[in-house]
């Protein structure tokens, strides 16, 4: 607890001598952001251009080779705390801290906190408080070099050091090596004694039976009898006094208490809350969470600390028992098996101190908007905020965290292990109140490259980090927060005798396709849990605009190439688009389709994966978010913008899925019921032309229990169409499902009729309401509102109508928009 903030009168300044920086910064003190770190600094005072714009990334290299010194005054009136403590909740990263020239304390782990005791040094009246912040390159390639390089998947040193490993750059993320105070700061006055960790490990025993409000009515269906919560806070305090304290502890009216004696300096305190709501995930019922105060008192009874969170009751495991298709994976939370509806979260900026709340809750609203349950936050980024899992709570979304370890070889030497035992224990301590935190895992990929990247070679039998992930993490969370599963990696098989990314067993990564392979490849996997998969796409318009001066924009064009970091990026979306789409005339075309194929790609990835619930338990796509405005696997951009990817992700992960697959050489309809009801109602399939003429059709029962998925085998003539290049299948379920279609051909193959239609442009409140009748089938038809003002938005994409069928868009925007230019090209886009 910081209770006077240092946020004001910052300067920062580059330290002499140390790298050479541009003529206009030496010897000068800027004013500094705190929390921020130093390029958002330079950047607020004009003397950097945007490292997000063009190819300015490139000339910046020098701020992260630079030493800096963060300085401002305190002005101090002794009281008569027993105790003074400069807090400082993040330094990114190298950090040596000093009052008045005296150095009271140093770090060297962006992912830790500290505390240091400033009593001794601090005078009556003005004193000054500085944090000088070492290059982080230094550090790392000094440790890098007296310790032997290690195998990477990227050019940089970033497993060398403790702080943020995308912040080197990723290929999907700027170099930006910054530094900083990129956490609150303050100073901490107490006496006697503080809560120095509060540590809940909150569960719930009974039946599972609640309030009956759960939207999917698991809540209400599931037996009678009273749930029982439990609390146990396992409290450590620190000491200025050998007195005995108490702890008390109060969670729904009920309050416990214990004494900690002189001399001890850990409690545990329990306390027991009957008939409780539990916190339901998304979709299973509501997210009830529970207010906890813990208070820290002396003898005389005085409250000398507080802390408070809210918290929830819920178990969650692992299933992980061996079956018949080998090991699954299925996240089971207050014992239903969950199907994981999931993305990957990276970091949202760059530069952490602009991820306001503000703009998480606007990335969580998309999240959940595209029907998402869990984001997995992937450990090449941040433990993130406190905002951050705070939102994940009170929305119901699950939350997978790994440890920060990625696609590298990690040293197990000093002082790296002391560093990562302290760094998770204190993560460990501090997601331990969040009910939304379901699963730990110990790094991405990093198992994998051992076996696959050809790393043993270069190892040479050095440590690479295997300690970490089979034995120092999960020793920390089996002893720190049991109630919660860990997986030692993503991807993971669970036995070390099994290839880390065997499909049969544990997690799994799919890769190949989108680098070698297509996207139909999807369908020979059906891994038992899928934790990445992605296809790229570039930004939406406004967003490339924003960022590029390219005139004109093409898909190689300086700026756009330097917005693609992956390895042969451009070829490889080149390649997805021969294999499906009709060749691009124009760069309009080619954003258009490239952004269309990737929709296409992961929908057709999630619905096979979903339609075979049950033996697959969980998609998490690669990857939900952006930091900064670049092509990338993203569904929504760097600046917010949703990529056409999210309006497919929100129809794939649909409650109720219906879907077309292929099943034993024929398409086969399949129903995905993800809610507690039963699914039961009519099913029509129509086999139709293009020109909407009815070949053939066939009604069918659906009756899809709870949480399961049903195949219904469709008659040859159905299945075989006259010409498979003109004619597509159409399945229907009636109200609130989307329909599914299955084209027997490729959309190059086949002769498109060139787009005909009637539209009416309607001025609706805050915007207008586009609606398009087809006169010829209108193949994925989509709008591009942002086109037309960077700040518009339409709520509905990829809609293919056959002759006849109407479809209806409406269309948000600060200002009124031109209704005519909504119904032409590059506005408004169809394949054909
Ligand atoms: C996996 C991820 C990321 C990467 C992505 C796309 O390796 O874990 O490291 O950005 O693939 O290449």
């Amino acid at each position: 607890m910081i209770q006077q903030n240092l946020h004001d009168g910052w300067t920062v300044r580059a330290v002499p001598g140390t790298e050479p920086v541009p003529a206009e910064i030496v010897d000068r003190s800027l004013p500094a952001g705190v929390p921020g770190c130093v390029h958002t600094d330079l950047l607020a005072a004009g003397l950097i251009d945007d490292p997000y714009l063009d190819d300015n990334e490139v000339r910046l290299g020098w701020i992260g080779r630079t030493d800096w010194t963060y300085t401002t005054t305190v002005d101090w009136r002794p009281g008569d705390d027993d105790r003074v403590d400069l807090v400082c909740a993040g330094l990114d990263t190298v950090a040596t801290v000093t009052v008045n020239d005296v150095e009271v304390g140093r770090a060297e782990n962006q992912h830790r906190s500290y505390r240091f005791d400033v009593g001794s040094v601090l005078r009556p009246g003005e004193n000054t408080v500085a944090v000088r912040l070492d290059s982080a390159y230094r550090y790392a390639e000094g440790h890098r070099d007296r310790l032997g390089d290690l195998p990477n998947a990227y050019p940089e040193p970033f497993n060398f050091i403790r702080k943020t490993a995308c912040n080197f750059g990723w290929d999907w993320g700027p170099t930006v090596v910054t530094a900083g105070i990129w956490q609150p700061i303050g100073l901490h006055r107490w006496s006697t004694a503080r809560l120095a960790t509060v540590r809940p490990l909150v569960t719930v025993t009974g039946a599972g039976a609640g309030d009956g409000d759960g939207d999917a009515g698991v809540e209400g269906a599931r037996g009678a009898g009273a749930d029982v919560g439990r609390v146990e806070l396992h409290v450590a305090v620190e000491r200025a006094a050998d007195v005995p304290l108490t702890v008390r502890a109060t969670i729904a009216d009920v309050t416990a208490e214990v004494t900690v004696p002189a001399g001890q300096d850990t409690a545990v305190v329990a306390v027991t809350v009957p008939d409780v709501r539990r916190w339901w995930p998304r979709g299973y019922g509501e997210p009830h969470r529970y207010p906890l105060t813990v208070t820290l008192h002396d003898p005389a009874g005085t409250v000398l600390d507080e802390w408070s969170r809210r918290v929830g009751f819920r178990t969650v495991t692992l299933d992980t028992t061996p079956d018949a298709h080998g090991t699954p994976f299925t996240l089971v939370v207050n014992d239903l098996p969950i199907f994981v509806r999931g993305v990957n979260w990276i970091p949202a900026d760059a530069f952490a101190d602009r991820v306001t709340p503000d703009r998480l809750a606007h990335r969580f609203d998309q999240a959940i908007g595209a029907n998402i349950n869990l984001l997995r936050v992937w450990g090449g980024g941040r433990y993130e905020s406190e905002d951050f899992y705070d939102l994940a709570d009170s929305l119901g979304l699950l939350v997978q965290q790994d440890f920060l370890f990625a696609c590298a070889a990690y040293p197990e030497e000093e002082p790296f292990a002391t560093e990562v035992a302290a760094e998770a224990a204190e993560q460990v301590t501090r997601l331990s109140t969040h009910p939304s935190l379901v699963l730990w895992t110990g790094n991405n990929e990093n198992i994998w490259g051992w076996h696959d990247w050809g790393w043993q070679e270069q190892l040479a039998g050095r440590t690479w980090g295997l300690g970490y992930y089979l034995d120092l993490l999960p020793r920390i969370v089996g002893e720190l927060d049991p109630t919660r599963p860990y997986w030692p990696g993503s991807p993971w098989s669970g036995r070390e005798d099994l290839h880390p990314n065997d499909p049969a067993h544990g997690t799994m990564h799919i890769w190949d396709v989108w680098n070698t392979d297509d996207y139909t490849r999807y369908r020979e996997y059906v891994p038992r849990f899928l934790a990445e998969f992605g296809y790229q796409a570039p930004p939406a318009y406004a967003t490339l605009r924003r960022a590029l001066t390219d005139q004109p924009l093409a898909p190689d064009s300086p700026g756009m190439a330097h917005h693609q970091k992956a390895a042969d990026g451009d070829r490889k979306l080149q390649r997805g688009l021969d294999a499906h789409l009709p060749a691009p005339t124009d760069f309009d075309r080619w954003h258009y389709l490239t952004q269309l194929n990737q929709a296409r790609a992961i929908q057709l990835g999630v619905e096979h994966f979903r339609s075979h619930r049950g033996v697959c338990m969980g998609t998490i796509v690669w990857q939900l978010n952006d930091c900064w405005p670049v092509t990338s696997w993203s569904a929504i951009d760097g600046d917010g913008r949703r990529k056409p990817l999210w309006y497919a992700l929100r129809r794939a992960y649909a409650d109720r899925l219906l879907t077309v697959q292929p099943r034993d050489g024929a398409p086969a309809v399949v129903a995905v019921n993800d809610t507690g009801q039963p699914w039961r109602g009519a099913a029509t399939v129509t086999r139709v032309t293009l020109d909407g003429e009815i070949r053939a059709k066939t009604t069918t029962e659906v009756d899809v229990p709870a949480y399961s998925v049903v195949t219904v085998p469709l008659p040859a003539e159905l299945t075989r169409p006259d010409r498979a290049t003109a004619e597509l299948l159409v399945a229907e379920a009636g109200e609130g499902v989307d329909r599914a279609l299955w084209f027997f051909a490729e959309d190059r193959d086949v002769t498109w009729p060139t787009a005909d239609f009637d539209s009416t442009v309607e001025r609706v409140h805050g915007g207008v309401r586009v609606r398009v009748t087809a006169r010829t089938v209108l193949r994925d038809l989509t709008l591009y509102p942002d086109r037309l003002h960077p700040d518009a938005e339409v709520d509905e994409a990829l809609v293919t109508l056959l002759p006849g069928e109407t479809a209806t868009f409406t269309v948000h925007a600060p200002v009124p928009l031109d209704g005519a230019a909504l119904t032409i090209r590059p506005t408004f886009n169809t394949v054909n």
